[in-house]
């Protein structure tokens, strides 16, 4: 009996080892934004932010012409949404700060004591029931006012931005362990700047982007070094930066070269910070600068860094976030070859960048190729070393918001399976893996059209009626297990 209970045993825990374990202490959590979600956008204090006023002055930049005012109305219903995280099961939950909810005139002069209650119930609500907060400084929502005054091309923004994340530690510092300062500079700064087709909405392609991406880093590791040397040592936490990564390949043999720009362009907002020797990446640095001179261009469209400046950036993280939807084959422009997002490359490298016709299709943009996260991974490894990487995003859109959502389960079992092999396999250290999204909410320029939740929301229901799709269940089965 005692041997049959013991094979039993044993073949229990080798079947449980096969069956795809996640590493122990590996923590699974899901990600929202503020101007995504909240809604609340004008109530007490709060002033507008670029998104809302980008929305309100431009709806047809908006597919369905709608904008974030009620949005999932997550301001007044944020103890639902706990909830929902704890049937999930998480381990954490991903969400942003609005500044101006903080911050009602963008800087440090005055704290909106509405805008400190609602993040501390948050937090306090979340912590209270096991779920850690990881927050997100800026998720896109710059303070319209500070726009106004330039915005992410006013260097004076790094300053700016680090009385504000000053703030943010002081005031939740204490229970918030995992910070990270920018979501997606690759947005904040190309997307932005290149077609205007989100907020700011300017088009400057190749120079405003540029002046956008320094100062960025600059005011990244402004906020860096606050929490290093202001509140590391009482709180102990970690600080990063989150990059959206588009696994690149090469459409054939010819294209090598260009897909090795392509993806030292993709690594523009992580080799100031990641790598041994600091600075823009070195080729895309020199490829830009040759391509201004031949312009006629004083100084490179991308403006260079000092060595203080350099010194001042370089290994300003304690963890390397990456967002990762979908992969693209990179080949030479042709002819009339649009401008399409990923833009990234296609003005200055003159890259086209087309999906696989292999890859699963999801709304517009979003084609799966599951092994492309895999690849990126080991990437980021190849080229900067054994940082701890978190995913900070990773998901799927479907138009139709079905509750038996089969294609989205699919791309998550893809994906974790993919995780599983980079750490399994590979040695990648990643410790994180996050959902987008929580729930389905604001998917900026396609409004509510594009749904990317786990969790359905229903945009007709004034009480925004939450429910949880079949692939909040798959993934609260595999938080359960720690396991695929
Ligand atoms: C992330 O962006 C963001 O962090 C998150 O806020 C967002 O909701 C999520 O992913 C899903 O998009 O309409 O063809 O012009 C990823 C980058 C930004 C890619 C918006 C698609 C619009 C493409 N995404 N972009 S298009």
């Amino acid at each position: 009996m005692r041997a049959l209970v013991l094979v039993f045993v044993i073949s229990a825990l080798t079947l449980t080892c096969s069956a795809k374990q996640f590493p122990a202490g590996f923590k699974f959590g899901a990600a929202t934004a503020a101007y995504q979600v909240e809604g609340a956008w004008n109530v007490s204090d709060k002033t507008p932010s670029i998104w809302d006023i980008y929305t309100h002055d431009k709806p047809h930049k908006i597919l369905d012409g709608s904008n974030g005012d009620i949005a999932c109305d997550s301001y007044h219903l944020w103890e639902t949404d706990i909830q929902l995280a704890k049937d999930l099961g998480l381990h954490f939950y991903r969400f942003s700060l609005s500044w101006t909810r903080l911050l009602p005139n963008g800087f440090a002069n005055k704290i909106s004591e509405d805008g400190v209650r609602y993040y501390n119930n948050l937090i306090d609500g979340l912590l209270a029931n096991g779920i850690e907060p990881m927050v997100t400084l800026f998720h896109w929502d710059l303070p319209q006012n500070l726009q106004d005054l330039g915005g992410m091309t006013n260097p004076l923004v790094a300053e700016w931005f680090g009385d504000y994340s000053r703030v943010a530690y002081t005031l939740f510092g204490d229970r918030v362990q995992t910070w990270s300062t920018f979501n997606e500079p690759v947005i904040i700064c190309d997307a932005a700047y290149e077609t205007g087709d989100l907020a700011p909405g300017i088009v400057s392609p190749g120079i405003g982007n540029y002046i956008c991406a320094k100062n960025l880093m600059v005011a990244h590791a402004t906020a860096y070094r606050i929490y290093d040397e202001e509140f590391r040592a009482k709180f102990n936490g970690k600080v990063g930066i989150v990059n959206n990564h588009v696994w690149y390949a090469p459409y054939s043999s010819e294209h090598e070269d260009l897909t090795f720009l392509a993806r030292q362009l993709g690594f523009l907002y992580s080799h100031p910070i990641y790598s041994e020797s600091g600075g823009w990446p070195p080729s895309i640095e020199s490829f830009i600068a040759e391509k201004s001179e031949k312009e006629g261009y004083v100084t490179s469209r991308l403006p260079g860094f000092t060595s203080e400046e350099i010194e001042f950036i370089k290994g300003t993280a304690d963890y390397y976030g990456i967002n990762y939807y979908t992969s693209r084959l990179v080949l030479a422009a042709r002819a009339n070859s649009t401008l399409t997002w990923p833009t990234n490359g296609q003005v200055d490298l003159q890259v086209e960048l087309v999906p696989d016709a292999s890859w699963t299709a999801g709304v517009e943009w979003l084609v799966s190729n599951p092994p492309g996260l895999r690849a990126q991974l080991n990437l980021i490894k190849e080229q900067f070393g054994d940082w701890e990487i978190i995913i900070t995003e990773n998901g799927f859109s479907t138009a139709s918001d079905e509750l038996d959502d089969v294609t989205r389960t699919q791309y998550y079992k893809d994906h974790l399976e993919q995780v599983l092999l980079a750490i399994t396999e590979d040695d990648v250290n990643v410790t994180g893996y996050t959902a987008w999204s929580l729930i389905d909410n604001f998917e900026w320029n396609s409004g509510y059209t594009s749904r990317f939740g786990i969790v359905r929301v229903d945009f007709s229901d004034p009480l925004r009626s939450r429910t949880p799709r079949a692939s909040a269940h798959y993934y609260a089965d595999v938080i359960k297990h720690h396991s695929l």
